[in-house]
């Protein structure tokens, strides 16, 4: 059940400490826990010199440095080796980036095969390493912390291994030169950084300790790539974080790097006005969609190129197999439906597989399922190890996780929260899956259930929505993680047009007269019944929405970007 809940009020002290500002900046930045002066001075300006630590405060960095410093002196064959995802990939182009700007060439970079490597360093991957490349060293991007095995291997071959990552460890830590993690140990200040953060501190100590052609400061111009993963892969936008957020959109908005460039161009995104939204919903599909369709390659080199041309070639192969993506994940959902109609009643959760079904693309498509139905979403297919691995989703209702927990021997691997997970399913028990987690949900009943209850902001009125207002919000960017995109209430609002709009009228719009800036209101890929209340012209409604501004078509607009109708 979702429900809302207004923030209490700015205490008056709290507004007095901050009476310089705007009212709705002063209660939102109450709303994230900012009760002085200087907290909200912080917050609203990030700097580079005072938000960034040291990186010599992270774990082993000393020890990764001595040992990347001594390969680049030797000439040693280096492998960086990745992960596949809007983390990894961004973190070895800083890599690649820092390399090429020494003139140090003796490295490939490797990313493996969602569908038949997997996610992290495996054995059988050192082992094709090594036989491929003969390297005497390999560096870890965003994976690594618990790869002990195939680190151990790394050993056997006389391969060093510098781990950096941000996955939590296991209970031993790998054999490796180094494991530079913020989550280990307690020496580090912050532990949300991303993959591709902890890259960038370990190129930072490289150019601090010096000896490279490289001024001081010139990893600025990597920040771009910080900035992609850390909205991409959905760390707390807090402390540390929101500088290399902050940073990283303004290098972003100015980035010449060309596949940045033709990417925002071919979707018609005006690089100079990109938001953390263009991150979300445009480059990070697009980034992802490369290893779901298996080749993690084509996002590393746009990512990487100086070459127009190849920038252009993987622009346009990229959006081919973006297109392939949603054109596979709608032959599963036109699957299940086909499935749904045949069989006589619907189940309280949907639980289906097939073995032909590819695990990296059914969590989008059970996304779509449980918005649609209404209920939670177990969806599996079969990887190229011949291993049953797939996504849950709830729609809100009950949680995903716990459903799991209550059967646990059935599966080889689960994790996640209340409202998504992933799981792989052992062999044996693939035919009686969907009846085991059938059972699970009935026998636990209430004990699933959760309460989602949404946070609003602030009540405004439209008239409200001025430019001394957008400044204020503005202020408060880029959103995500624990720092969400703020959320208002707007009472008596009385629409004088309900339109439904697109190629099959999936998006609906609300119009109003208002002296303020906002005079629409707009609902994506609505679905039925997604609101509590059906909005009518000339009927008085409550609106939740968030207020947005976008950059479109050379026109900056400003809108209400619609999360529910009340009473
Ligand atoms: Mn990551």
């Amino acid at each position: 059940m979702k429900t809302f809940e207004l923030r209490t009020p700015v205490s008056e002290e709290v507004k007095t400490a901050l009476s310089s500002y705007h009212p709705v900046l002063q209660q939102l930045l109450y709303n994230r826990g900012i009760t002085t002066t200087l907290e909200a001075q912080n917050f609203i300006f990030p700097s580079y010199e005072r938000d960034l630590h040291d990186p010599f405060l992270l774990p082993d960095m000393e020890k990764a440095v001595l040992r990347i410093q001594s390969a680049i002196l030797n000439n040693e064959k280096v492998v960086v080796f990745s992960d596949y995802d809007c983390d990894g990939i961004p973190g070895a182009v800083i890599l690649n980036d820092f390399f090429s700007a020494i003139g140090f060439t003796n490295f490939s970079t490797v990313i493996p095969h969602r569908h038949y490597d997997g996610f992290g360093l495996r054995v059988k991957t050192i082992e094709t390493i090594h036989k491929e490349y003969r390297p005497s060293l390999i560096i870890t991007v965003d994976c690594g912390t618990t790869d002990l095995e195939a680190i151990a291997r790394a050993g056997s071959y006389g391969i060093d291994v510098v781990v950096t990552d941000h996955h939590q460890p296991k209970a031993e830590l790998p054999n490796a030169v180094a494991v530079v993690n913020p989550s280990i140990g307690s020496t580090y200040p912050f532990s949300g950084l991303c993959g591709a953060g902890v890259v960038f501190k370990l190129v930072q100590a490289l150019i601090l300790r010096g000896g490279y052609e490289v001024p001081a400061g010139a990893e600025k111009w990597w920040l771009d790539m910080v900035g992609i993963a850390t909205i991409a892969d959905m760390v707390p936008l807090t402390g540390e974080n929101r500088a290399l957020a902050h940073f990283g959109l303004k290098v972003l908005r100015k980035s010449r790097r060309p596949g940045i460039q033709q990417l925002l161009r071919a979707q018609k995104v005006n690089q100079s006005y990109l938001t953390e939204d263009d991150i979300g919903f445009t480059i990070g599909p697009r980034i992802n969609a490369a290893s779901r369709m298996d080749t993690p390659e084509d996002a590393f080199q746009l990512l990487a190129t100086r070459d127009e041309g190849e920038a252009g070639a993987r622009v346009a192969h990229l959006e081919k197999l973006n297109g392939e993506r949603k054109t596979a994940i709608a032959l599963i959902t036109k699957d299940i439906h086909k499935r749904l109609a045949a069989s006589a009643d619907m189940p309280d959760i949907l639980v289906m597989g097939n073995p032909d079904w590819r695990p990296s693309l059914v969590g989008l498509a059970a996304n779509k399922l449980a918005e649609e139905h209404k209920r939670p979403v177990f969806l599996w297919g079969r990887d190229g190890n011949g291993e049953y691995k797939g996504s849950c989703r709830s729609d809100g209702t009950a949680s995903v996780v716990r459903i799991m927990e209550a059967v646990p021997d059935v599966f080889a691997e689960f994790g996640g929260h209340h409202f998504s997970g992933g799981f792989s399913v052992l062999a044996e028990h693939i035919h009686t899956f969907s009846e085991q987690l059938q059972n699970a949900f009935r026998t636990l009943g209430d004990a699933v259930a959760i309460q989602e209850v949404s946070l609003v902001d602030a009540a405004l009125t439209l008239d409200e929505i001025n430019a001394s207002f957008l400044e204020a919000q503005a202020l408060c960017a880029p959103f995500g993680m624990d720092n969400p995109k703020p959320l208002y209430i707007f009472h008596n609002v009385t629409p004088n047009a309900v339109t439904q709009f697109g190629k099959t009228k999936e998006h609906t719009k609300l119009t109003f007269s208002t002296t303020g800036k906002a005079r629409e209101a707009i609902a994506f890929f609505r679905l039925p019944e997604q609101f509590l209340v059906e909005p009518k012209v000339g009927y008085t409604v409550s609106l939740l929405a968030h207020v947005e501004q976008s950059f479109f078509m050379g026109r900056l607009d400003t809108r209400l970007r619609i999360v529910d109708i009340i009473d």
